[in-house]
């Protein structure tokens, strides 16, 4: 019996219940070598732990998350908090010599992310994943394996959109519109994600931002159970353009105030023989358009990616067409992480603390673009 990877978890919430889904969830679907045992939430509020531990399979709870740093046994702790204390933490349990998996964005702020990212050059025995969940959409890896197989030819331009309307004025105050917890508002929370994917899907890395601007356009907010209102000073949307090492142009856009667009998170990439088109509110389906001898039948293929053998993660999950949705891609991540900590290769590249990094500069470097309205080369950004 290979030996199990004792995983304990911070924060039992919207990401808590995602990620303690996808480590039940992994040993189920995946013929994992090595089995997953749930050993340890922490979190804030014991009251709430207790019955969370419960229904999630979780050994044992505790209101201390350090306390998870002198378990022995616990190999991998996973940071599920808002972004002011991934830093924190993650620091806490690399040095206490266990693998970490954070959520995204790295950390709320540049100076963060980079001593994070020092961190785990130095902890040499400890392996970092950072949960850029989307990479592991099916359509998503898709669109990273054609790409890099050249089958859209050398990469021009890419656009991309993340879309919610979540966040409009009669959204109470939390953590997400403090710049002290959450570091940037949809910037960090959503470019985050389509820069990871872009870099992803291209293998490229962004030289410079050209220009970006930001905006805040609800002030404040109201508190919940308190009277009066709090000062919302994180941005509400970024906008920015930039270019590619290799040359492509790219724009992204981030917002939590697009009516009508739940989560509308997508990508477009075009290149010199054809291109692919992605949306998580389609999330099974991967458009791609390539050279064709007949002129005649030349247009967009929609592609169902859960085909067995065919499609990445497809073998895992259920008959074509019976399609996945958004918790299936954490479980994908889980995978992938529970093959690396049994060394082997994941089944597309999982984002590290070093990766992570180089998003955040990028996202840094829109920041510092909008603010002082001018282009920044990512060579100025350490
Ligand atoms: P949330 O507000 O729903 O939950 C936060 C959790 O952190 C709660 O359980 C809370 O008790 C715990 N927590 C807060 N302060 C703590 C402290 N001092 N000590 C211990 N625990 C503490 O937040 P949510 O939405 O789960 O977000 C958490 C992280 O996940 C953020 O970094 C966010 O950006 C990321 N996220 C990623 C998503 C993805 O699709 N990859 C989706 C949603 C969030
Ligand atoms: C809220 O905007 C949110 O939950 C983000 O925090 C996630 O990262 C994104 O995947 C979905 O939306």
């Amino acid at each position: 019996m290979p030996r199990p990877i004792h995983v304990a978890l911070i924060g039992q919430k919207f990401m808590g219940r995602a990620h303690s889904n996808a480590w039940n969830q992994v040993g189920h679907f995946f013929d994992g070598p090595r089995p997953v045992h749930l050993h340890t939430v922490a979190a804030r509020d014991q009251s709430e732990l207790i019955p969370f531990a419960k229904r999630w399979g979780w050994d044992s709870c505790s209101d201390d998350w350090r306390s998870l740093a002198s378990i022995d046994e616990v190999e991998l702790v996973d940071v599920g908090t808002p972004n002011h204390l991934h830093a924190e933490q993650a620091l806490t349990m690399l040095a206490a010599g266990k693998h970490v998996a954070c959520e995204k964005p790295l950390a709320g702020t540049l100076a963060d992310a980079r001593q994070m990212r020092d961190a785990a050059r130095k902890a040499k025995g400890s392996k970092t994943f950072v949960w850029f969940n989307y990479r592991r959409c099916p359509a998503v890896a898709l669109a990273h394996q054609l790409v890099r197989a050249g089958k859209i030819g050398s990469v021009l331009h890419v656009r991309a959109q993340y879309l919610q309307d979540w966040g409009g004025p009669s959204t109470p105050m939390s953590w997400r519109f403090k710049k002290s917890l959450a570091g940037s508002g949809a910037h960090g929370d959503l470019n985050a994600h389509i820069v990871d994917m872009a870099r992803f899907i291209t293998g490229d890395e962004i030289h410079e931002v050209h220009g970006a601007v930001a905006r805040t356009f609800i002030k404040e907010r109201a508190q919940e159970g308190k009277r009066g209102k709090a000062r919302s000073d994180v941005d509400d949307c970024v906008l920015f353009v930039a270019s590619f090492k290799g040359g492509a142009t790219a724009s992204f856009e981030a917002t939590r105030l697009a009516c009508g667009n739940q989560n509308r998170n997508t990508i477009e990439i075009n290149g010199t023989k054809g291109s692919v088109r992605f949306d998580f509110e389609d999330m099974n389906v991967l458009h791609f358009i390539g050279p064709s001898d007949d002129p005649r039948i030349d247009g967009w293929q929609r592609i169902m990616c859960t085909s067995a053998g065919n499609h990445p993660y497809a073998d895992a999950w259920w008959p074509d067409a019976h399609v996945i949705g958004y918790e299936h891609c954490f479980t994908n991540m889980a995978a992938d992480i529970v093959k690396v900590l049994s060394r082997r290769k994941p089944l597309v590249p999982l984002p590290d603390f070093e990766d992570a990094y180089q998003t955040q500069r990028v996202l840094e470097a829109a920041l510092v673009s909008a603010r002082e309205r001018t282009a920044i080369r990512l060579s100025e950004v350490k």
